[in-house]
């Protein structure tokens, strides 16, 4: 028996993540699908609430959420390549590539699925959750578990209005990463790092495999999808990070559209959670939304929800900031003035989070 189990699915967004992950650290693991006998057995006895992906650890605990996951094990498995890189710039970067492709990619991710491959992924749905149903009601199933994660489209700030930006957005990032996939293999250099995994959410699952999406990578951006399965595989690469903790210039227009678009978002929702903070009690769950919040992407203009859990993404960007010498404090600054970044380096989130029993609270 393996020492680690995934609970997850091909179709899910984050259990590719996690995938790319262990394979790329060698773990022993082994991947079993959340059926909705998992989900009942297993998930929602362990974790409280239903999500993927689960890694069960070989103490018979469980982790939830793929960051932890992955920062859990690299904390077991002390030999071998960091995925969160030791250079403190690196490590930075790494968290925002993290909060980036987690909390804003997702936006194309779930729009190309939902709204061009809907009749396709009620049957992934269905044939995730039961096997061995017979198609129809594999596909009866797959809709009706599929209304929750649609419902969550215009959440994302996904409308009519907003449409032609998100597919403006997403084209223009494909075609950053293919210009800085023609200098190196990854993110940050010669071996795959956090931001690889991360990317690998939204770029595998969703914006890969799903088959409209698929066609429209493989069309606009062959180098980008060659990567993606690259890193889905678990590739190791053939060299190092870049040395002296160094970052890519070819990465900053990534950095920048994050910086335009992501960062005013995460402002307005750090306001909004320092309101409802002031009011609750250490300790509190916090809601997963504090209602709709303008936003900008692509060049067009919307509302989204003011979700808190990227703000738990932003607390680790700050803290490995907060963590800096000053020497890397210096290079961070410079580069985050180049990316049009520069209040990050003073901002800071007007109270703490902590994740407990898999849920986040105010500390
Ligand atoms: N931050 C979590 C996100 C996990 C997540 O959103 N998983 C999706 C499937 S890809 C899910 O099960 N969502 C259910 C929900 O959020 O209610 C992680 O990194 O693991």
């Amino acid at each position: 028996m393996a020492a680690y189990v995934l609970y997850g699915s091909e179709v899910s967004l984050f259990s590719g993540k996690a995938r790319a992950y262990l394979r790329w650290r060698g773990v022993d693991f082994e991947e079993r699908l959340a059926t909705r006998d998992v989900y009942r057995d297993v998930i929602l006895p362990k974790v409280g609430w239903p999500v993927i992906p689960v890694v069960a650890m070989p103490d018979g605990g469980v982790v939830q959420d793929t960051t932890d996951i992955i920062e859990t094990i690299e904390a077991h498995m002390p030999e071998g390549p960091r995925a969160i890189p030791e250079g403190p710039v690196q490590g930075v970067v790494s968290r925002l590539l993290d909060l980036f492709a987690d909390e804003w990619l997702v936006i194309p991710a779930m729009h190309y699925r939902w709204n061009y491959n809907e009749d396709w992924i009620y049957g992934e749905f269905g044939r995730t959750s039961a096997p061995d149903a017979p198609p129809a009601e594999q596909y009866a199933i797959g809709r009706k578990n599929g209304e929750r994660f649609k419902g969550a489209v215009p959440m994302l700030g996904v409308s009519e209005e907003t449409i032609p930006g998100v597919e403006a957005a997403y084209e223009a990032f494909l075609k950053d990463m293919t210009a800085h996939l023609r200098q190196h293999p990854y993110v940050l250099g010669g071996r795959p790092s956090l931001g690889d995994f991360a990317l690998n959410g939204p770029l595998y699952a969703h914006l890969l495999r799903d088959p409209e999406s698929g066609r429209l990578m493989e069309r606009l951006a062959p180098g980008v999808a060659d990567y993606v399965r690259r890193v889905q595989a678990g590739e190791a690469g053939d060299d190092d990070l870049l040395a002296d903790d160094g970052v890519p210039h070819t990465l900053e227009p990534v950095l920048s559209r994050q910086m335009n678009e992501q960062m005013p978002v995460m402002v307005e929702t750090a306001a909004l959670f320092g309101e409802w903070a002031g009011a609750a009690g250490s300790g509190s769950d916090v809601p997963r939304g504090l209602g709709m919040i303008p936003f900008e992407t692509g060049g067009f203009e919307g509302e989204c929800a003011a979700r808190t859990f990227p703000l738990w993404r932003l607390q680790a960007v700050t803290d490995a900031i907060d963590a800096l010498d000053g020497d890397a404090k210096v290079r961070l600054a410079a580069l985050l003035e180049r990316v049009g970044g520069s209040p990050l380096m003073e901002f800071r989130l007007p109270a703490r989070l902590v994740r407990r029993d898999c849920r986040l609270k105010l500390a």
